[in-house]
């Protein structure tokens, strides 16, 4: 189909000509929630027992969220639990007291990077005679080495459930409300769970210590009401082409998402093809073509491929690529033919809000100038600070080699004749 392309005509009248605007879409890219459940012998569980993962599992996905238990433990201790069909990922250890888990919890959360933690311990230190004092102590520790694992993550500390072996747990849950305050911060919230009140140890228990299948399913009720205080993350490397758009332009029809621009219909388009190699994500434009989005100050690195899409074929098709940040020209790829090979493009755009993809015409009409960004994508910073998706910063995003970075530039576009003036564009 290369009946399709757009109408060659004169750049004064192209302005209304070609305008075309997508819909305004209300789009949440959100990521499955990490959930870690951690203690001991009441989060394991052991042979025979659903436990409280199992009931809170269903009641989760029963709500539809989307979420993923994890940890380096599988199943119940000592055998297989009651029921299989869950997720029976945990870091609940048997018989670990408080001072146990803090010395080995920072790799546990390093390496499951939970994003949320449902933390139950306690027990095994004050049955053992630990001082309250100390074990709060220690708790505190836990707190402190799971944020040493994951800055952000969320921890939903528990009052520990009764047991008639051990009265100091009404002193140990009477100070937990002062150690979740002075521990609370908004980067990595402490959230006190009240798993004690309305737990009856007689009823709720089947050894005076271990939850029975009325315990199991209280301790699920309550963690099941503090998740509901915790949000779905966002995805941390979208694809540009899932992310809603801020205003749009384009020179036939809509841009087109994970598609190329095909004809003047919206998502008529085939596979983006560059080079013959295919895309499964990018956006598909034609010339004249300005897309922009709203980073919302959350990423670190935007990498893409462009070219002329194959679609055109005969290697026709003559544009300019540029990339914007925050009205800032961070790329200008110059010159782009159907037989140009892939431009490789990564760009810092840290802190920044304005994501602008402008394709040109490069002055000399639009005829087969469909262009594709292909593989578009944002990274957020990874860990130790180092942005994502830069070839060898292994994000798996990026195509490795690039046309290098690309910071600064010149404040406009006006010293280009084919580019349009800020003020001709539409915006919101
Ligand atoms: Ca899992
Ligand atoms: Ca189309
Ligand atoms: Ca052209």
């Amino acid at each position: 189909m290369h009946d399709d392309h757009g109408p060659n005509i004169n750049p004064a009248r192209r302005v209304r000509a070609v305008a075309a605007i997508e819909p305004l879409e209300r789009r949440t890219l959100l990521a499955t929630l990490k959930v870690m459940p951690l203690g001991d012998s009441i989060t394991e569980g052991r042979a025979g027992d659903a436990t409280y993962r199992y009931w809170l599992w269903h009641q989760l996905r029963g709500a539809a969220r989307d979420v993923d238990f994890v940890g380096s433990h599988h199943g119940v201790w000592n055998g297989s639990p009651r029921f299989s069909d869950f997720d029976m990922d945990h870091e609940g250890h048997v018989s670990f007291r408080a001072d146990t888990l803090r010395d080995n919890v920072q790799q546990y959360v390093a390496a499951a990077a939970p994003h949320v933690v449902l933390l139950h311990v306690g027990t095994n230190d004050l049955l053992q005679g630990q001082s309250v004092e100390g074990t709060i102590d220690d708790v505190g520790q836990v707190i402190d080495r799971i944020r040493a694992g994951k800055a952000d993550v969320t921890i939903l500390l528990a009052k520990i459930i009764g047991s008639p072996f051990i009265p100091a747990i009404d002193a140990f849950n009477a100070k937990l409300p002062a150690l979740a305050a002075q521990k609370d911060t908004s980067a990595s919230r402490v959230i006190l769970v009240d798993q004690n009140s309305g737990f009856d140890p007689m009823v709720d228990t089947d050894d005076g210590l271990h939850p029975d299948e009325s315990g199991e399913r209280k301790l699920a009720d309550r963690w099941m009401a503090a998740l509901a205080q915790v949000p779905q993350p966002l995805d941390p490397n979208p694809f540009l082409s899932d992310l809603p758009l801020l205003s749009a332009r384009n020179g036939l029809g809509p841009a087109e998402r994970n598609k190329s621009n095909g004809g003047a219909l919206a998502g008529d388009g085939r596979s983006i093809k560059l080079n013959g190699k295919i895309y499964r994500k990018g956006l598909g434009v034609h010339a004249h073509s300005d897309v922009r989005f709203d980073l919302g100050g959350r990423f670190a690195t935007f990498t893409t491929d462009a070219g002329v899409d194959d679609e055109v074929g005969n290697r026709a098709g003559s544009v300019i690529f540029r990339v914007y940040v925050d009205s800032v020209k961070v790329y200008d790829s110059g010159p782009v033919y159907g037989r140009t090979g892939t431009k490789r493009i990564t760009v810092n755009v840290s802190g920044a809000h304005t994501l602008r993809l402008l394709v040109t015409d490069k002055g000399d009409g639009n005829t087969s100038d469909h262009a594709s960004w292909a593989n578009a994508q944002l990274f957020s910073l990874g860990q130790g600070g180092l942005p994502l998706g830069i070839p060898g910063g292994g994000a798996g995003g990026a195509s490795g080699g690039c046309d290098g970075w690309y910071n600064g530039g010149s404040d406009d576009d006006d010293d280009d004749s084919d580019d349009r003036p800020n003020d001709e564009l539409w915006s919101l």
